[in-house]
């Protein structure tokens, strides 16, 4: 599988990592959608539902992280669209996100939107207001096509990644937000087939516990954490692994709390990395020597910029440091580290002042 973690015999210690990467699979030369380089930043356009708008702590969606993760590896780029909506954690407000619409709703106004914002790459997660309120969800496959055959009409150049939609708490609803999901990569792949510039992203699988939704309807904002890495692997074609800090099966925490915190990604994190012992060892193996790029996700509401100081196998230190953007949300630092074939260990320890080390997201450095 692509970017996932597989489960690993308890006889092995930490995780395995896969970044798409096997023998006998012929590397994928595209150029990404939101490349390292560019004369002027690539403009995407997040087209959505209030999920988009932003229901959650962070107030910005997925949009909140992967503007971070971008931002971290310090790609052009300019989320364009005519609402406005986040938190201090995202730079870049803008965006297509309207709370309660359908696919129909989008259909009536996303010709205007292209036509006046012009984004290279579009994100597309709609669908889940059709499945929450319409008795047709039956229907809803059929306007989704519309609108990726719309908007490649409109724009033949844009590169649009539609994704798959998050869980609904209600049992006959969530059957249809299966069923709607399940048409999605076929529809991409038709449509990609045809020459359109269409993508499927499976974000849906960043939602798969009962603490990832902030209600019925609206992951939170650590889930919608998960879900950017899903989307920023689409946009880069750099898949990034995410290493839960507070799981035991990933990390060895030294003078450190975790609990469970809901509204975290992966329902915790590593916390009180207050002291001169606290240490979060996280272990994991990566198929290739070389270097890697890890990006810390920490919760920081001092009121300052605090850090973790990061070592990987006893090597030099290096220095995450975090924007202060209050203890619920995450700011994303990325440190570079040398990483050896097989098992590697990257410690954290206090640096300045005081953060929570919820998660971290790992790849390959990345060259295009
Ligand atoms: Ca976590």
């Amino acid at each position: 599988m692509r970017g996932v973690l597989r489960a690993l015999p308890v006889a092995l210690v930490g995780s395995v990592l896969g970044f798409g990467v096997s023998s006998g699979e012929a590397p994928v030369a595209a150029q990404p959608a939101v490349p390292l380089v560019r004369a002027v930043p690539t403009k995407v356009m997040p087209i959505g539902d209030s999920i988009t708008a932003g229901a959650d702590a962070a107030q910005g969606g997925y949009r909140t992280d992967l503007w971070q993760l971008l931002r971290a590896d310090g790609r052009p780029v300019d989320f364009v669209g005519s609402a406005s909506s986040g938190s201090a954690a995202l730079a870049d407000k803008d965006n297509e996100g309207h709370g309660g619409w359908t696919i129909e709703m989008i259909q009536g106004s996303v010709v205007g939107w292209l036509n006046t914002y012009q984004p290279d790459v579009v994100t597309l997660m709609i669908g889940t207001n059709d499945m929450h309120t319409d008795a047709s969800s039956g229907a809803a496959p059929g306007r989704l096509s519309t609108l990726l055959d719309t908007i490649a009409q409109t724009l033949p150049n844009t590169q649009t990644f539609v994704s798959s939609i998050p869980p609904i708490n209600d049992e006959l609803k969530d059957a249809h937000v299966d069923a709607f999901n399940a048409t999605i990569p076929a529809m991409a792949s038709a449509k990609a087939a045809a020459g359109k510039k269409v993508t499927f992203v499976d974000t849906n699988q960043a939602f798969s516990n009962p603490f990832d939704m902030a209600d019925a309807l609206h992951p939170n904002y650590g889930s919608l954490s998960k879900a950017a890495g899903l989307w920023y692997g689409a946009l880069t074609g750099q898949p990034l692994v995410r290493l839960e800090a507070e799981q035991t099966a990933n990390a060895t925490l030294t003078h450190v709390q975790t609990g469970r915190i809901t509204s975290a990604s992966g329902g915790g994190k590593a916390r009180y990395i207050d002291f001169d012992d606290s240490v979060v060892a996280v272990t994991f193996q990566v198929p290739t020597a070389g270097n890697y790029r890890i990006r810390a996700c920490a919760a920081n509401g001092m009121g300052t910029n605090c850090s973790h100081n990061v070592a990987a196998n006893g090597g030099p230190q290096s220095t995450a440091v975090y924007p202060s953007y209050g203890w619920d949300l995450l700011a994303v630092s990325a440190v570079d580290v040398p990483l050896n074939a097989g098992q590697n260990v990257v410690r954290f320890t206090k640096g300045d002042c005081y953060s929570e080390l919820d998660a971290i997201d790992v790849s390959p450095v990345p060259t295009a």
